[in-house]
């Protein structure tokens, strides 16, 4: 059984991740690989629970803690849903992954950079590819109007805040195995270059 493949989608909220993140599962469907997508917070029983332990805005956690519940939620999410499928030949497409723990935690709230880092060394598995999905904050905002609905813990944090954090994953979309793609354009625009971004992928994991 081939190994599958770990891709995972970042960016701010309002970005697009979870829409393209249906498009890109439905276009590996169709070049004939087994897809399960995902999301996080969440992803697995435990890690759902502390979605909602996160994102209700209960709880002023301290930035420790909430960084260690949103690595703890990783740790299961792996644990009971990402590996089993990669290993069982799925290609997991994930709608936040670590590097949202290094944007909001670390460049958004100020927790330790590196330490975060070591945090995402014990997870264990990196993602094959990240694609990094950047929109302008004026834009997202527009689209999470038009959406409605509540707003949780984050998105009620200021727009100083948001700003911190959509340099921050611009700075992590420069790094190695990550691809920055322009996300301000229109869905299908999107979609046709997230499917380009892959096509590497695709390609070695078919082989010669
Ligand atoms: N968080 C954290 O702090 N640390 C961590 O380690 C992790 C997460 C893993 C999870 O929220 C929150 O947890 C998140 C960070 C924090 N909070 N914030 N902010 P979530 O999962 O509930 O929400 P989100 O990840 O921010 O997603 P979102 O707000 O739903 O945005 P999105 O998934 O990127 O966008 P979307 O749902 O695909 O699209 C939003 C709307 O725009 C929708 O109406 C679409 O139809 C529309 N849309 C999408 N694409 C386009 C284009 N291209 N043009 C026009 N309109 C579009």
């Amino acid at each position: 059984m081939p190994r599958g493949r770990l891709i995972a989608l970042e960016g701010g909220e309002g970005a697009g991740k979870s829409t393209q993140a249906r498009l890109l599962a439905d276009f590996l469907c169709e070049q004939g690989f087994p897809v399960v997508r995902t999301r996080e917070p969440g992803g697995a029983p435990g890690a759902e629970f502390l979605r909602g332990v996160l994102l209700s805005g209960q709880i002023d956690w301290c930035v420790e803690a909430e960084t260690m519940l949103h690595v703890a939620a990783r740790v299961e999410h792996v644990a009971k849903t990402i590996r089993p499928a990669i290993e069982a030949g799925s290609w997991v497409v994930c709608d936040r992954f670590h590097d949202s723990t290094m944007a909001y935690q670390g460049f958004g709230l100020g927790f330790d950079r590196d330490r975060i880092a070591v945090l995402g060394g014990m997870i264990g598995i990196v993602p094959d590819l990240t694609l990094v999905l950047d929109v302008p904050r004026d834009v997202a905002v527009r689209r999470l109007r038009a959406r409605g609905g509540a707003d949780d813990r984050y998105e009620r944090l200021n727009e100083e805040f948001h700003a911190r954090v959509n340099a921050g994953f611009r700075q992590i979309a420069a790094w190695p195995g990550h691809v920055r793609i322009d996300a301000s354009l229109e869905v299908e625009a999107v979609r046709t270059a997230i499917a380009a971004a892959v096509q590497d992928l695709v390609r070695s994991a078919r082989g010669p």
